[in-house]
């Protein structure tokens, strides 16, 4: 049968990796070809990304993968590399969690109002917003210099093609697209004083980005042509077209470094109260929209494991599963958690100051953060339900967190709606997908699910438990 190969490059905030997504008629099977850890660096002016490492990492996954008929790429949000009139990348890209854009959002919105910002961005507030780190850049000489701005999986492209471009799906996480629109947000650049010819023309999933460089064809022993395919590249975007999920009656929950909880919709909520909830309208595939909300994730349990040495996941877990439920938790949509450093202490504090037990050891400590993780996807779930007017009756979680079997069946009882675990490397099948439908083989959305569907293992997790001890529990967090 006609087999054809994707190479999906895939950087979370945690790690790099370079998938091979074989797909033919009805068949799809995925393989890590190479995988590498992303690690921020602290220099002296601040968090930086490693780009120049993670490009490096992308070169040895493409020699690892082998022949390919197409590569995609797609990483974490928001963030960007910018260039000189020579195409020559202006110092490291910032990283997100960096203090620099502390208390800017505050000047923004002396000029465009946050209801107006909502109005015309449908973007939830977060520090990070691309928007807010031009803002804090505003006066720096890289920004002055600077011809071109290129988020992340685009600087990458940019890398390995010579091309550049603006997908869409990133585009949205600026704060600068109007998600009716699916363009610029040219009115809200204007009074910002954002020049928007910063940026590449926009391009959309499946549109072709260039191909594959002579010099990286020689680096990967790639014979080309070997063409790159704009896809998803918004990790997000690409792992919400990977929730394996039949018709429209779904939540889903991406969770890795952080956790997306929300629905796919055919239209952007932009009410009054969804902005108060701090919802975010972010643009998926296929004209849908990606309606979530933004929650620590994993990263309270990434920077603990820092914290403690590195001890090992399972083990760890399993001593979790043993201490008792709901003992305390915290507010995982909270920004004072979003800084790395001393995150043990910091959780500790914030069970101290809102009156409860005081979590000690590290498996009480990890507890404590799964079972704060599933009560703010409960929130979530339960609020964009009702915020969009848009029932369901299953939640798909994807994404590393998917492997952490403690943590559904806690988001199932919470939620009380069964859970759907998997595929774990969702943002990969969904870069795969697109490249794949790019190239001809695979059909719609709903087609994509379905081959998922039959493709790769899930879990299913029925919920269970005492329903009201978690509405409790958030009756406790809210009253601290
Ligand atoms: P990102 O894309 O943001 O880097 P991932 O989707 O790769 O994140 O998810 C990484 C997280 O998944 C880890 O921090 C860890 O908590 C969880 N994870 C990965 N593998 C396992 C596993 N075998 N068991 C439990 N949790 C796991
Ligand atoms: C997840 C993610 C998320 C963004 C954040 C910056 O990797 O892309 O969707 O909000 O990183």
């Amino acid at each position: 049968a006609d087999v054809r190969a994707y190479a999906a490059v895939d950087l979370g905030a945690s790690s790099g990796r370079i998938m091979v997504g074989r797909v033919g008629p009805g068949s799809l099977e995925l393989t890590e070809a190479h995988r590498f850890p992303n690690r921020p660096v602290r220099v002296p002016e601040g968090l930086r990304w490693d780009v120049l490492g993670l490009y490096a990492g992308v070169l040895d996954g493409l020699r690892a993968a082998g022949p390919v008929d197409s590569v995609g790429i797609d990483s974490w949000a928001v963030d960007y590399g910018l260039l000189d009139a020579d195409g020559a990348l202006l110092g490291n890209p910032v990283h997100y969690r960096d203090a620099r854009t502390d208390g800017v959002a505050r000047t923004v919105w002396e000029t465009v109002p946050t209801d107006e910002l909502y109005a015309a961005t449908g973007l939830q507030y977060a520090p990070f917003n691309t928007l807010y780190q031009l803002a804090a850049a505003r006066n720096s000489v890289q920004l002055a210099q600077a011809e071109r701005l290129l988020l992340i999986p685009d600087l990458m492209a940019y890398w390995l093609t010579g091309e550049q471009g603006t997908e869409l799906t990133n585009a949205s996480t600026t704060q600068l697209i109007d998600p009716r629109t699916r363009d610029w947000a040219y009115g809200v650049a204007d009074r910002l004083g954002v020049d928007l010819s910063l940026f590449a023309p926009l391009r959309s999933p499946g549109d072709p980005a260039g191909l594959l460089r002579a010099e990286v064809l020689e680096e990967t022993g790639l014979t080309g042509p070997v063409p790159v395919t704009a896809v998803g590249s918004h990790d997000t975007a690409s792992a919400v077209a990977a929730v394996p999920a039949e018709g429209e009656r779904f939540a889903y929950i991406c969770t890795g470094t952080w956790s997306l909880a929300g629905l796919e919709l055919r239209a952007p909520v932009l009410t009054e109260e969804s902005r108060a909830a701090n919802f975010t309208n972010e643009l998926g595939l296929d004209g849908t929209v990606r309606y979530l909300r933004n929650i620590m994730g994993l990263w309270l349990l990434q920077e603990c494991l820092r914290a403690w040495g590195d001890p090992e996941l399972d083990e760890l877990l399993r001593e979790a599963a043993r201490v008792p439920a709901l003992r305390s938790v915290v507010d995982a949509g909270d920004a004072a958690f979003l800084a790395p450093g001393r995150m043990p202490e910091r959780i500790a504090g914030a069970c101290r100051a809102s009156g409860q037990p005081v979590p000690e050891t590290p498996a009480e400590i990890t507890r404590c953060i799964l079972d704060s993780l599933a009560l703010a996807h409960r929130r979530a779930v339960l609020d964009a339900q009702h915020l969009a007017g848009h029932p369901v009756d299953v939640v798909h979680v994807v994404g590393g967190g998917a492997r952490n079997a403690l943590l559904c069946r806690l988001t199932a009882d919470a939620c009380g709606l069964p859970v759907v675990a998997g595929p774990a490397e969702a943002a990969a099948l969904g870069n795969v997908l697109v490249q794949a439908r790019a190239h001809g083989l695979a059909g719609d959305l709903d087609g994509g699910r379905r081959l998922l569907r039959r493709t790769q293992p899930l879990a299913r997790y029925e919920p269970g438990g005492d329903r009201a001890r978690w509405a409790a529990a958030e009756a406790r967090l809210a009253r601290s």
